[in-house]
């Protein structure tokens, strides 16, 4: 039985680092897997990844110990069963406004009694348990749901108390959006730094697990003195055209360089 690495970090009172991914390809994801991150999350709403693509990727995650953890697109029971299935440990699931929204995710992740996840972990029972995968899997799994819309803050407290909830990831660009402020992952603006402060301070008091995207190992740190336990801290394209763009600067071309990844 595999134990979901990410409970035993938090049990300890300790903090994950997670990378992001990006890039459709399963050779950069095993590339990532090696290199030591105790999580990485296949971005299926703002990376370039189809389900077939997050498959492949997630079987190079296999390679390694890392958990793997994937955020889907949308809020949706099948596309959230369908990547349980395919051997997720984790999910991260995009703009939950409310506790009616929250009840939606924990349902769709745990098996009957506590949900509705319908039977059939083809891939995740080989490494997650064999034939009593299902057996374990709710107490396994970990469902993030996001805060990062003003319902979503709104109802903050609502959402932590739901049964079953054990961890939220903020978005700090949509949130910030959505607070009138720049859209940004780490200098935030202050409506959105105060907002990221109280998201903290309000997961402590209900025995919740805070997630949050960042940009940068600097801000990644910040983040965990402010007490959250789940940092992405960059991605598979930011290192990539970080890395180019630090390469061609060495050779006094730097000046031409042109996209960036802005995750
Ligand atoms: C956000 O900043 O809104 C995100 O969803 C980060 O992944
Ligand atoms: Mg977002």
């Amino acid at each position: 039985m595999r134990v979901n690495k990410l409970r035993q970090i938090w049990q300890s009172g300790g903090y994950v680092a997670n990378g992001w991914l990006m890039i459709p390809n399963s050779f950069a994801t095993e590339l990532m897997a090696h290199q030591g991150w105790e999580s990485l999350t296949v971005d299926m709403q703002h990376g370039m990844i189809g389900f077939t693509d997050a498959l492949s990727m997630l079987t190079a995650i296999s390679t390694t110990d890392c958990v793997p953890v994937v955020r889907v697109p949308w809020l949706e029971p099948g596309i959230l069963m369908k990547v349980l299935d395919a051997g997720a440990e984790a999910v991260i699931c995009p703009m939950v406004n409310n506790a009616e929204e929250a009840e939606q995710l924990i349902s769709a992740t745990h098996y009957p009694p506590r949900g509705t996840r319908s039977f059939g972990p083809v891939r995740a029972s080989m490494y997650g348990g064999g034939a009593g995968y299902h057996k374990t899997a709710n107490d396994n799994v970990v469902a993030f749901a996001m805060i990062e819309t003003q319902q979503g803050l709104d109802n903050l407290e609502d959402i932590l108390r739901v049964d079953g909830l054990e961890a939220i990831f903020v978005g700090p660009s949509d949130l910030s959006l959505a607070l009138g402020c720049e859209a940004r992952f780490d200098d935030l603006d202050k409506p959105a730094q105060e907002a990221i402060e109280y998201i903290a301070a309000k997961c402590k008091e209900n025995n919740v697990i805070a997630g949050i995207f960042t940009s940068s190992p600097e801000t990644a740190m910040k983040r965990v003195e402010t007490g959250y336990q789940f940092v992405t801290v960059t991605s598979d394209a930011a290192l990539i055209s970080a890395g180019a763009q630090q390469a061609l600067s060495r050779v006094n071309k730097g000046a031409d360089a042109a996209a960036k990844s802005s995750y």
